[in-house]
């Protein structure tokens, strides 16, 4: 078995992963990244899309914002849709601020390129990772990299290997409280070659369900329908898909999505999952590994960015003032913007969403919510102002 020693040990590649990454080598903190899948999968998976304020400035100030600065679609504002009518919500003129529309695959392409020009250790189709020892001053991740096992030994492990991770499951069921709500339908998403015809979002409400226009580019739109959990993507060919999408998307003043060849489409379940507290011992949990929202609210990626960002901080106010407070009011800290984000995106997603076996009565009930937010400036801005991104008190610990 081979050893070595590093300062924090980093589970998973995806956002939450690289961006810790990036934030310790700017401070001069040691890490290694250890993902289980190749660099193109992980390259190539296709998630999220809408950017807060606050994940933009992290980039920025991490140093990896120029080709998102470059490409990435500002946008000032949304649109809700109901009874054939859209309705403006403008970001700007209520909160000030914007959201930047960048495919979280770009994200992680970036942070990746820079991670592997930097000295500091990034390692993909590890295999049989697990982690120990974690409630001692030097606990252990092993894994097998090249038929050879390792044993790495480090300060702290930061369990940045989403939902269905190993760091998580690690923790004695006894130590944890998990929170949980499935989603009784999922999302049917495609992406395909056809030039976005708004500039800006457009959430849905139709009778027939929920839709979602978004986009990755000038040239490729992204598009989703509300579907039943269990529902077999065979039985959607294109022709189908553009058909309800049509049905769903259609408004009075003309507007209509615009049809290209589909390239991808997927089925993601939805759900709600808080796990308390994100940290045991000397492992932290960031990301999905402790949390995961519907995507109605587009908060998934930003949640993971804020987690890394308070961790990050804390773990240099250790390295260079000695100081453990931070590490300690870690989990509280996330807490506390993580169920603000659950309770946003859960009531995006109840107010959108079609429930089988609703009454008429709950229809009108959430064609109302969607009239009186559209209508009063302080629904507006109550939207906005958790669709930009809550103000996180933590600063960028660069
Ligand atoms: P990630 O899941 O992105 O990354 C975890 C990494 O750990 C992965 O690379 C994984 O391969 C690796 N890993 C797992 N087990 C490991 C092990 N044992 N050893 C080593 N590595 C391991 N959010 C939105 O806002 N909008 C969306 O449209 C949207 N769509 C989504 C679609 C899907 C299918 C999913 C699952 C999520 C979606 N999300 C969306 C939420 C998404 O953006 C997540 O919040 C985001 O990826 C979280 O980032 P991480 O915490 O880094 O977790
Ligand atoms: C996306 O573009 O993938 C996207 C946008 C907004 C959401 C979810 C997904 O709420």
């Amino acid at each position: 078995m081979a050893t070595s020693r590093t300062q924090v040990a980093i589970i998973g590649a995806g956002p939450a992963g690289l961006m810790l990454g990036r934030l310790l080598e700017l401070n001069g903190i040691d890490s290694v990244i250890l993902e289980n899948r190749s660099k193109d999968y992980v390259i190539d998976r296709v998630r999220a899309g809408v950017l807060e304020q606050g994940t933009v400035d992290l980039m920025n100030a991490s140093g990896i914002g120029d080709r998102l600065s470059r490409e990435g679609l500002r946008h000032d504002g949304v649109w809700l849709a109901f009874q054939g009518d859209r309705h403006h919500i403008d970001f700007r003129d209520l909160t000030g601020k914007s959201i930047v529309v960048y495919g979280q695959n770009e994200v992680v392409k970036d942070y990746i390129a820079v991670r592997e020009a930097s000295a500091h250790p990034l390692h993909f189709e590890v295999a049989d990772v697990s982690v120990d020892q974690l409630r001692s001053a030097a606990p252990k991740v092993r894994y097998v990299k090249d038929g050879t096992v390792q044993e790495l030994s480090c300060d702290f492990i930061a369990g940045c290997d989403g939902f269905h991770g190993i760091c998580r499951a690690t923790i004695p069921a006894s130590e944890l409280h998990l929170y949980e709500k499935i989603c009784p339908f999922a999302w049917l998403g495609i992406l395909a070659t056809a030039a976005p015809s708004s500039e800006e979002l457009v959430y849905a409400l139709h009778e027939r369900g929920f839709a979602l226009f978004s986009m990755r580019s000038p040239q490729i739109t992204r598009l989703y329908l509300q579907c039943l959990p269990d529902e077999d993507i065979a039985q959607w060919p294109d022709r189908r898909i553009w058909e309800e999408l049509q049905t769903r998307l259609e408004t009075a003043d003309g507007w209509r999505i615009n049809e290209g060849p589909i390239f991808q489409k997927g089925i993601t379940p939805m759900r709600s999952f808080v796990a308390d507290p994100m940290r045991y011992g000397n492992l932290f949990l960031a990301g999905d590994a402790a949390h995961i929202v519907p995507p109605t609210g587009a908060k998934g990626l930003n949640l993971a960015a804020a987690d890394v960002r308070v961790l990050a901080h804390a773990f240099v106010s250790f390295y260079k003032r000695s100081q453990t407070e931070e590490l300690d009011q870690y989990s509280a800290n996330c807490l506390r913007r993580i169920w603000k984000a659950q309770r946003f995106s859960w009531s995006m997603t109840s107010m959108l969403h079609r429930f089988s076996g609703d009454a008429d009565f709950d229809y009108h009930r959430q064609l109302a919510e969607l009239d009186y937010i559209t209508g009063s400036r302080a629904g507006m801005t109550s939207l906005a102002e958790n669709y930009v991104g809550l103000p996180i008190e933590t600063p960028i610990p660069v």
